[in-house]
Formats: C-alpha cells, structure tokens, sequence
C-alpha cells in the first residue's frame, strides 16, 4: 500500500501569496503528473489552516518584524507574515492541483497558542493531527512527500512519519518541493537522509 502525501500545496505559499515560497507554483505540475499516474494507492493533502490572529504570526506580536524569532507559549517561534488563515483565498489549495483525486485532507495549525509545521502533530508534540492513525489504518507501507515548504513543514512532516509511522519506507521527491531558504533546504535534506529518508526525484517515483 503505497501513500503520496502533498504538502501545504496552497495559494498562500505561491508566489502573490502570503507567505510566498520562491517557485512554490512549480511544484503543482509535478504534483499532478505524481497524482495521475496511478502509482499510488491513496493520496493525502495537508492544508495549513490558522484561525485569524494565530501566534505564529508576527502580527500577534507587538513590536516583533516578521522573519525575526520571537516566542510563542515559551518557546522559540518564527514570526511569520499573517498566511493561511482559515476561509480566506490565502489558504486554498492552489487551483491547478488535481484536488479531485485527493482521498483525504488533513488540516493543521489550528490552535493559536502553538504552530504546527508536521502534518502529523503540532510542534510542541503533544497534539496529534490523526494522520498517522489514519495511515496505520489504511495500512500503507510506503509514503512519498512533497510540497512546500521543503525547510519546514515538508521536513517536519518526513520527520514525524519516519518516527510514528514504524516499518513504512519515507522518501522526499525533491523536484516536486520548493523551500523558504536555499541554505535551510539543504540542512533540511541532510537532515532527512540522516533519520533515513530517502530523497529522489518525480522520475525515480514515476518509473
Ligand atoms: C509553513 C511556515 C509557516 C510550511 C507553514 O507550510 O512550510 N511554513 N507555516
Ligand atoms: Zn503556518
């Protein structure tokens, strides 16, 4: 059984988004050409999904500038531009994703007082999404991501499966990613390969 999981693929991490990932529209037509191809037996797409006024946001903050550190419930947080927030156009998946062919979405980000790069869990790591439940339950043995943003919630979300999802092979499709920071994305990819996941390319995952 084999998961392809689609990462914040959303108009806020696109360019004229909120948060604007460089070439994050990019990576929607190899979404799509992974999507379509029949390879995988079950797709899931996280949504990053913060109410209005979310902690993470710099605006939350008095006198904090966004991409500075600040804290958030007493932990280092990234002040990040006010994106995603729930209902707004920001937070749509970006409209060229093959949404049709997804089975299942999980939405994260949800509480105010944390932030929640993984899929799997908000960062502090006590609150669980229910995806790697699902994943179990659905029985899958191998699980490709992809998506935006490479730095962050790509790898964070790698991070977790490798970790809650025991026995399942995780592989990072590069060429379907866009990350924040070219040097983050490549500490990212190193960091993935040491907790053993595999990165590859749309063709590896296609052929
Ligand atoms: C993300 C920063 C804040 C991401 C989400 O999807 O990588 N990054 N929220
Ligand atoms: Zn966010």
């Amino acid at each position: 059984m084999k998961a392809l999981l689609l990462i914040d693929i959303q108009n806020g991490f696109c360019p004229g988004g909120n948060l604007p990932v460089p070439e994050g529209d990019q990576v929607v037509q190899v979404a799509n050409r992974l999507i379509d191809s029949g390879k995988y037996d079950l797709i899931v797409a996280s949504q990053d999904w913060h109410p209005a006024g979310h902690g993470s946001f710099a605006s939350a903050h008095p006198g904090k500038k966004v991409f500075e550190m600040g804290t958030l419930s007493g932990k280092p947080q990234m002040m990040w531009p006010d994106h995603c927030v729930q209902n707004t156009e920001d937070a749509r998946f970006h409209p060229g994703l093959h949404l049709d062919a997804v089975d299942f979405i999980q939405q994260k980000g949800q509480n105010p007082a944390v932030d929640s790069y993984s899929a799997f869990r908000d960062n502090d790591q006590a609150a669980l999404t229910g995806l790697a439940a699902y994943l179990r339950g659905k029985g899958i043995s191998e699980l490709d991501l992809c998506g935006l943003a490479t730095d962050y919630c790509v790898k964070f979300s790698a991070i977790d499966a490798v970790e809650m999802l025991p026995g399942v092979t995780v592989r990072f499709i590069e060429d379907a990613s866009r990350g924040i920071d070219p040097a983050g994305v490549k500490a990212a990819i190193e960091e993935m390969r040491t907790r053993g996941i595999v990165t590859i390319d749309s063709r590896d995952a296609l052929a």
